[in-house]
């Protein structure tokens, strides 16, 4: 079954296709598609814009899409970037400038942060939405450590683990991230329905 991949972020495209590796389920990505389409994120929760950038999608390709709407809760900030995370720093803002609005923002509190990866997954094929939660718990550091993954991975320690998931290698990251998890339910399901 071919299965279009709703993100333009190509980091989360690569975990996605790893995790559906060995299955009879192809995914191909908007990258493969060589579509640059940019959904405008206007829902409030991780929920709705998933689903919009599924919906997108569908209408577009008349496939199965899955999407993942993620990010990070920062415990001492309420829960902020929350749904604001990619671009928290502000419009075509990097990653980089992210990391370093958080960690000034952190520098008035105590540490240590807590803070958890939430990833929001859904399948949508025109009639059915299935949706699954996936959450990975640590901390966040004040300093960047490694050069692997994206966004935040250089300044969160997962729970467990010395090294922050940029010091994690994909295989490593995705046997524990939020979106290993939220994907993971999201495969069973689908392969469960793929055998009746
Ligand atoms: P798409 O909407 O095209 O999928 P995006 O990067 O805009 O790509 P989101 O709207 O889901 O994706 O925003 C997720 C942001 O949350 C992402 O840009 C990172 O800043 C952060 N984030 C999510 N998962 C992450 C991870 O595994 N590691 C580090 N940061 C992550």
């Amino acid at each position: 079954m071919k299965v279009v991949c709703a993100t333009q972020n190509k980091g989360k495209a690569q975990e996605v296709k790893n995790l559906f590796e060995g299955t009879d389920i192809e995914i191909v990505s908007l990258a493969d598609l060589k579509n640059n389409i940019d959904v405008e994120e206007t829902g409030t929760t991780f929920y709705e814009n998933a689903l919009l950038k599924a919906k997108t999608i569908y209408e577009i390709y008349k496939l199965p899409v899955i999407s993942d709407d993620s990010g990070l809760e920062i415990k001492q900030l309420g829960g902020r970037p929350g749904v604001y995370s990619a671009r928290y720093a502000g419009e075509n803002c990097t990653y980089d400038d992210n990391n370093k609005k958080v960690t000034e923002e952190l520098k008035s509190y105590r540490q240590p942060h807590r803070a958890k990866f939430v990833s929001q997954a859904i399948y949508y094929d025109g009639k059915e939405i299935l949706s699954f939660i996936g959450e990975l718990p640590g901390r966040m550091i004040d300093k960047q450590r490694g050069n692997f993954g994206f966004g935040y991975d250089p300044i969160f320690v997962p729970d467990g683990f010395a090294n922050t998931l940029a010091e994690l290698t994909l295989e490593e990251k995705n046997v524990i991230s939020h979106r290993a998890k939220s994907f993971e339910k999201l495969k069973n399901k689908l392969m469960e329905r793929n055998s009746k």
